[in-house]
């Protein structure tokens, strides 16, 4: 475990990485700005049910007055959860500002892969990541979820990216920086609420131990970075494509039009989307979330058999 001054480990979380047993790490955006209150708070309890249901232990991850938290309370869940976007959206570019002066932040896929690995968990769920936007040619919109997966070891189980994104730029930027992109059951990168995108994954792997294995591999190899796991949602909850791809079109033609950008597209475009589909999504989108901490647990369980 790499010590650090701003780190709270929670006592149960501490005591099982110190055991060598499986902690799953998840984020906290996604509480605070992925979902409505109270859908928000129940989900990310029920994600940390599951995790424990499936052999690992939970660690949610955000920053409290300015301390990195690995592993929060109910309570803690709950003031996320019902402060929603009053919380800021805290990158790895906003972390030192906010230890400093003390505050709070909802961490993204960035900020809890940093502080997962600080903890020295491993395997983190989450819904989506983010990546190259549409238009990114000329707006250089590119999520930092993509450098932190080229640099730092923790391998990230998303249900994929979604088509708010541009997934062929997305995935020609991981390959650049070597991160690999694994489908879990599937040679096709999924788009979140959907199975199927149209563009191909690098590897196919069809269980958690393999998976455990090919990540422990790219350590053991000295490689740097952190592996992507896309695990398709499942069937039963998928959605229309068409239905999601002309919310998502109308959505980014609303961002335009109303000047959105920087930190503000990614929570604006999901929350239009949302809007758009009826709510629809927001089950799909919690259904994902469970699978892929069903799949992390199972996965973090498998590597420390290893
Ligand atoms: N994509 C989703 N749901 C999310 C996010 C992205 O489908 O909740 C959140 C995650 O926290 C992700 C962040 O790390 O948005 C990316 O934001 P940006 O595009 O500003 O880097
Ligand atoms: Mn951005």
């Amino acid at each position: 475990m790499q010590l650090n001054k701003f780190l709270d480990v929670k006592p149960e979380v501490a005591e099982a990485i110190a055991a060598g047993k499986p902690v799953v790490a998840l984020e906290s955006t996604i509480i605070s700005h992925g979902m409505p209150y109270p859908q928000n708070v129940q989900t990310a309890l029920e994600v940390e049910r599951i995790i424990r249901e499936n052999g690992a232990v939970p660690a949610t991850i955000a920053i409290i007055g300015g301390r990195l938290k690995a592993g929060l309370t109910a309570e803690e869940i709950e003031y996320f959860g019902k402060k929603g976007t009053a919380i800021a959206k805290a990158s790895r570019r906003d972390l030192a500002v906010l230890c400093a002066r003390g505050e709070d932040g909802a961490t993204t896929v960035t900020t809890t892969m940093i502080i997962a690995h600080m903890a020295g968990i491993k395997v983190f769920a989450t819904g989506g990541i983010g990546g190259v936007h549409r238009g990114a040619e000329t707006t250089m919109d590119i999520s930092a979820d993509l450098e932190e997966l080229a640099s730092t070891p923790v391998m990230v189980v998303c249900a994929g990216a979604k088509s708010i994104l541009d997934l062929g730029l997305t995935l020609e930027y991981l390959e650049t920086h070597g991160v690999p992109v694994i489908g879990y059951g599937t040679k096709e990168l999924p788009a979140f609420y959907t199975r199927k995108s149209g563009f191909s994954v690098d590897y196919e792997i069809d269980t958690p131990e393999e998976l455990a294995k090919a990540f422990k591999t790219q350590h053991e190899l000295g490689l740097r970075g952190g592996m992507l796991v896309t695990n398709p949602i499942p069937e039963e909850y998928s959605m229309d494509p068409d239905v999601i791809n002309k919310a998502i079109d109308e959505a980014i033609e609303e961002a335009k039009a109303a000047g959105i950008h920087g930190k503000a597209t990614t929570p604006f475009l999901l929350a239009k989307v949302k809007d758009l589909t009826g709510g629809n999504s927001l089950a799909s989108n919690i259904q994902l979330v469970y699978n892929n901490a069903r799949l992390a647990a199972k996965t973090a369980a498998a590597y420390c058999a290893l």
